[in-house]
Parts: structure tokens; C-alpha cells; sequence
């Protein structure tokens, strides 16, 4: 994992590792220290929701003389980002069914054939479920990350009701004993009644055919959309109940401090961040690992 910032998301290294690194530096931090960092935060997208009380508390830890050097100030950082990322996180990486949610574009399709991938790679039998019976594309995307990934597929066609290929899904997924199903749906705007309505058909016909299984219902956010995603993840979030996010393209030319203001505005963890196009580009969000590797050189 270390340096795989630095190796990987150029742009995160270069918004917010490579700069704090000058401050941490520094002998001696004053008030004008802290201003840089504000700086580097909000420019990064942490958000002023986030940066704001972060400073303040850093100011007041400055005042009682606990923050003298750079080298203090990064365990004071080290620490604030890190209980910001643990207040909640991911405990269903042993959820054997995902339903994949998400805007238009978010990434969604693609997410579902790297997990696919990922479970393949660990022996599982994965089955994806084509209920994007919306876009007319959607079924051949998929179907492609099928062929790609060594994944089976229940297809969909176009016009037909999701829930129906949900339904023939739960019911391949029992009879021919696969180990994973991911559910991937049409891109939707979190204002269309309709849509959201069918997201919750979806989830029904999961509950009712496989009741046994732990459903982990996964929010695409597409990280270059900085804090605009914020809003739509709420939106999102007050019409499905939502166990996990999938931050999408940290490759792009997203900041990354976006999982800071995700954590801390929205009670949603992160499960998995996907960081470019190839079939391994996702892993699962490691909070610990992503604040050493953020704040180290
Ligand atoms: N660079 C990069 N591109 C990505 C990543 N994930 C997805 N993409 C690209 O983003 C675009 C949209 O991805 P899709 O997976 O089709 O998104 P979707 O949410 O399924 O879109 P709709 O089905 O139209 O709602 C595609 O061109 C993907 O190749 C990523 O992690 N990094
Ligand atoms: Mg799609």
C-alpha cells in the first residue's frame, strides 16, 4: 500500500501530499503554517464543513504549545483525518449481494465488472445482473465485462422491468449456487420519483427471493464531481437506505479530499475506491492506509 498514492493518484499526491510534505518540514509552525494548510484542504475539496473546525482545534492545540514543529503537526493531522474516516466504516465486505446505485456516468457498469473481477480472482462464481434495461448500451457493457471477468450474466432486455431480471437473477443465483451477485441499474437523477421507486422494487424482490443474504447497497460517486456529490449523495441517501460508496476515477482529476467532506457530511462509509479503467483498478477503502499514505512522501 505505501506510496500507492504516489505511484497511482498523481493528481491527490501532487493537491495534497506533495504540499503538506513542505510543512511538515518546518521547525517551527505558526499561525501562517495553518493558513497553508487550510489552503492545501479546501483546494484538495475536503470542504470547509471539514477544514474549518480542523483549523480551529489545530489553532487552539498551537496555543497551548502541543503543536511547536511540522513533525507535530502531522500527527496532529494524522490523527484528526483518521477519526474523521473511522467514525464509520465498511462491515460488509462479506456481503455476497450488491446492488450497484448511482447518477448517470458515475461509473457504475464499470465498478460492477471490477468487482466482479475482484471476487473471480478470489474463486467465487459471480453472476451479474443486467437491471439497466434503460439504456440501450447497458446490456452490451455489461455483458462485455462478463465476457472480460469470466463472470456469468443474467441479461435484460430493453423496457423490461428490472425488477423482473432481479427476480430471474435471485433465482439462478440459489439454483446454480453462485457465490456473489452484483446488481448494476440504470443511472438515475435522485429527483425522479419513478426511478427511485424502482430502486426500491429492486431491493424488495432481493429481501423477499434471497432472505438469508446480507444486501450491501452501494452508492456510486464519481470523485471528480467534488462537492457537488455531496448533494446528490444526500438526495440519494434519503430515498434508498445506502450501506457503502463506491468513490469512482480518484485517477481523474478529482483532489481526493472529497473522502473527507463524504465522511463527515454524509454517516455512509467508503467500501471501495476504483482509480482508473483496467479490471484491477478498485480496492477496498482502507482509512488507515489512505491517511499515512496521504500524509507521507
Ligand atoms: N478514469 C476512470 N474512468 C472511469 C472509472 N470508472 C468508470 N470510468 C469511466 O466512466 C465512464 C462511465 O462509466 P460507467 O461505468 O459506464 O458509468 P455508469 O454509472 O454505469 O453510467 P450509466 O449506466 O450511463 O448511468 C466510462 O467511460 C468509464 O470507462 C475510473 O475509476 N477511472
Ligand atoms: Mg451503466
Amino acid at each position: 500500500m505505501f506510496g500507492f498514492i504516489k505511484r497511482t493518484l498523481k493528481r491527490i499526491y501532487s493537491a495534497i501530499t506533495s504540499q503538506l510534505a513542505s510543512l511538515f518540514a518546518l521547525h517551527n509552525v505558526d499561525e501562517s503554517t495553518l493558513e497553508k494548510l487550510e489552503r492545501i484542504l479546501i483546494e484538495a475539496d475536503a470542504g470547509i464543513e471539514v477544514t474549518r473546525p480542523l483549523i480551529t482545534t489545530l489553532k487552539d492545540e498551537m496555543a497551548r504549545g502541543v503543536l511547536k514543529d511540522g513533525a507535530a503537526l502531522r500527527t496532529s493531522l494524522h490523527d484528526k483525518l483518521l477519526a474523521l474516516l473511522t467514525k464509520k466504516t465498511f462491515d460488509q465486505h462479506n456481503a455476497r449481494v450488491f446492488i450497484l446505485v448511482g447518477i448517470n456516468g458515475s461509473g457504475k457498469t464499470t465498478a460492477a465488472g471490477k468487482l466482479a473481477h475482484n471476487f473471480a480472482a478470489q474463486g467465487k462464481r459471480v453472476l451479474l445482473a443486467a437491471a439497466d434495461t434503460f439504456r440501450a448500451a447497458a446490456g452490451p457493457q455489461l455483458e462485455e465485462w462478463a465476457k472480460r471477468t469470466g463472470a456469468s450474466i443474467q441479461p435484460g432486455t430493453e423496457g423490461q422491468d428490472p425488477a423482473s431480471v432481479v427476480f430471474q437473477a435471485c433465482a439462478r443465483f440459489k439454483q446454480e449456487n453462485f457465490d456473489i451477485l452484483i446488481v448494476d441499474t440504470a443511472g438515475r437523477l435522485q429527483t425522479k420519483t419513478n426511478l427511485m421507486k424502482e430502486l426500491e422494487k429492486i431491493g424488495t424482490v432481493i429481501k423477499r427471493h434471497l432472505p438469508d443474504e446480507s444486501i450491501a447497497t452501494l452508492l456510486t460517486i464519481d470523485s471528480m464531481l467534488g462537492q457537488n456529490s455531496l448533494d446528490q449523495a444526500k438526495l440519494f441517501n434519503e430515498s434508498t437506505a445506502l450501506n457503502g460508496i463506491i468513490l469512482t476515477k480518484l485517477d481523474g482529476t478529482g483532489k481526493g479530499g472529497i473522502i473527507f467532506a463524504i465522511a463527515s457530511t454524509l454517516a455512509i462509509p467508503v467500501a471501495f475506491i476504483t482509480y482508473g479503467e483496467q479490471l484491477d483498478a478498485i480496492k477496498p477503502f482502507n482509512p488507515s492506509d489512505y491517511v499515512n499514505d496521504l500524509l507521507s512522501e
